[in-house]
């Protein structure tokens, strides 16, 4: 039984006056097919064809769309608090966020299998406290979220493309690692990390410390390879100091070699550092760890093409992209080659590159900031007019609305690319939305790609502040009805029940733990929760333990009691648990806060807070 059936039945058995849920007339559906086919146009009751992971930024989220729609179909609390489910407030929400309420999500990439998405985990950064998390996506909750240790503004991440193997995150603040104040203050002494974090057990494999500001990161199809954009080669603190050499790098990490220095302990361990991941030292200019491949100043993004063979870098402050051969990495690393003989085409695109898409049809597209365009170019012309031939890599220009900052194609990050969708993050709406305040939303806008122009179909606002996403066709993920119960979440629950001796579905009970601890189990079912009442003394801190035992699709629950902050989300067959302090003494109604039957208001009973006995 799906939800919409069971809220029909539950409106006839509680005879409840009305007329039940409206179909969708005959006369809706003739209307909306008979509207013209838009490209983006997916008729009421229709399904989209592709999924859009899109990162949150500081709203610390993320968010799944339909393509072409761009109807915004979820979202996922990530390292931010809310109110809708809970996140931040549960006792394992509140655990994995370690205290902390914000969080700004960059990066968003789901785990690979020979190199396109499986379709088990997506990976998500926080800029703001240097964290990665996991969303499991059969379930699609966060599962696990990792400190990462010695950096601020972890900002590219990207996971290994031939298995689901390593993380790597990239930290783009340098900062001192030593408790001297002395090294507090001379930034010669700061450094940064390339992180490895493991994507199955998400724990931190080793790190690498460089000297350069690490941006934008890429790994290569087969394992061998992982990247940075470097700017700030300069190590200046101010804006006019990082911006002086009109070279940086893009920098490449030996993944072998930096293994094998793990695994042989050549390794260095900081006096002041955190964590206890090895570290392998790659600050030497001759550093056999690192390749750095000298790429005119501040570039951004690095996109690796869906052959797997280029890795294409954007210029930023340079309006030129740079395209590193992968083939030639091999030479460089054994000295035969220098480490600039690897780029084979740079060429101009225009003002403000920030990042490149791929169709899988042998072009680019990238994202031009300050120009505010979308440049279609062709990789294989750019390269044939590096050598000196009189060719046009450029193919097509198309206006976007306006700054744009990342831009991402269908699968264009997978060697499934498929050339159809593209999307523009424009930081700014300017004017073409109804004005709502001081902040407009950002526009998000949907490019059609298939063919040899470039077509807009969509515009879509945006709340704050999309940084990255990723479209897959929506064959590609398979999100449960139910929650598996599989994660660590539940093995909480698991525990707390044996030692209580309860059914988690069965038992309303409640336990006193300790002198001033209470655990309170509580079954429901719609319309009801199965203790009408329980009591505790002032002062209590009081666990709630709710699990919702409607076998029915979609049909939430939750808890939420008065005057105590306490609201959450119990999807169907699942489990939540909250923790809160007894209040002053009095009668709190708690309640079921999503609408699941006619006496969905009916669904309460109260909370009885005593005074604690002398
Ligand atoms: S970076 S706008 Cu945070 Cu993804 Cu390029
Ligand atoms: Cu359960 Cu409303």
């Amino acid at each position: 039984m799906d939800r919409r059936d069971f809220l029909k039945k539950s409106l006839v058995s509680a005879t409840v006056a009305g007329t039940g849920v409206a179909a969708i007339s005959k006369q809706e559906i003739a209307v909306a097919s008979s509207q013209k086919q838009a490209a983006d146009h997916v008729p009421p009751g229709q399904l989209d064809e592709y999924y859009g992971i899109w990162s949150g930024g500081q709203s610390g989220e993320i968010r799944i769309l339909g393509l072409p729609s761009m109807r915004e179909l979820m979202r996922v609390p990530v390292f931010n608090h809310d109110a809708a489910t809970g996140w931040g407030r549960t006792d394992f929400s509140k655990e994995l966020l370690g205290g902390r309420i914000t969080g700004d999500t960059h990066h968003v990439h789901l785990s690979y299998t020979n190199g396109t998405y499986d379709g088990r985990y997506i990976y998500v950064n926080d800029k703001a406290q240097s964290r990665l998390a996991r969303i499991s996506i059969p379930n699609m909750e966060v599962d696990a979220i990792v400190n990462i240790p010695n950096s601020q503004g972890t900002h590219g991440i990207f996971p290994q493309r031939h298995k689901t193997g390593l993380v790597l995150c990239n930290s783009e603040f340098r900062i001192p690692v030593s408790d001297d104040p002395a090294d507090h203050i001379d930034p010669s002494k700061y450094v940064t990390f390339h992180t490895a974090i493991d994507g199955e057990t998400m724990k931190v494999v080793w790190q690498v410390m460089i000297d350069s500001n690490l941006d934008l990161c890429a790994t290569d199809y087969k394992g061998l390879y992982s990247f940075a954009t470097a700017y700030n080669t300069e190590g200046g603190v101010r804006l006019e100091d990082m911006i002086a050499l009109d070279r940086d790098f893009l920098i490449v990490f030996n993944l072998e070699r930096i293994a094998q220095a793990v695994k042989e302990g050549r390794t260095i361990t900081l006096k002041d550092g955190d964590g206890d991941a090895p570290i392998v030292d790659a600050r030497d200019a001759d550093s056999p760890f690192v390749l750095r491949i000298p790429i005119p100043k501040s570039p951004h993004g690095v996109n690796i093409d869906p052959t797997g063979r280029y890795a294409v870098c954007s210029g930023k402050l340079s309006p030129t992209v740079s395209v590193v051969d992968l083939e030639k990495l091999a030479d460089a690393f054994a000295g035969v080659i220098k480490p600039r003989d690897c780029v084979v085409a740079e060429h101009e695109v225009g003002l403000g590159p920030l990042h490149t898409a791929f169709d899988g049809r042998g072009n680019g597209y990238t994202s031009l900031f300050i120009d505010s365009n979308i440049t279609k170019w062709n990789i294989e012309k750019a390269i044939r007019a590096y050598q000196g031939e009189d060719v046009n890599p450029i193919v097509d220009r198309i206006d976007v609305y306006y700054q744009v900052g990342h831009t991402n194609a269908s699968m264009s990050e997978t060697k499934d690319a498929d050339g159809k969708w593209l999307i523009a993050l424009c930081k700014l709406s300017k004017d073409r939305f109804l004005n709502v305040g001081p902040l407009h939303p950002e526009n998000d806008q949907l490019i059609d790609i298939s063919g040899e122009k470039m077509k807009l179909v969509h515009d879509g606002p945006a709340y704050a502040e999309p940084h990255d996403c990723i479209l897959l066709p929506k064959d590609v993920i398979h999100p449960l009805k139910f929650n598996d119960k599989k994660g660590p979440r539940h093995e909480l629950y698991k525990a707390w029940a044996k030692e209580d001796k309860v059914r988690l579905t069965r038992h309303g009970r409640v336990f006193r733990k300790g002198e001033r601890s209470v655990r309170v189990y509580m079954p429901c079912k719609a319309p009801k929760f199965k203790l009408k009442q329980f009591e505790v003394f002032e002062g209590d801190e009081v666990q709630i333990i709710v699990t919702n035992t409607n076998n029915v699709a979609d049909l939430p629950h939750g808890l939420t009691i008065s005057h105590h902050d306490v609201t959450m989300l119990v999807n169907a067959l699942d489990t939540q648990s909250i923790t809160f302090t007894a209040g002053k003494p009095g009668v709190y109604w708690y309640y079921c806060p999503y609408f699941c039957h006619a006496l969905h208001l009916e669904m309460r009973g109260r909370m009885i807070v005593k005074s604690r006995p002398a």
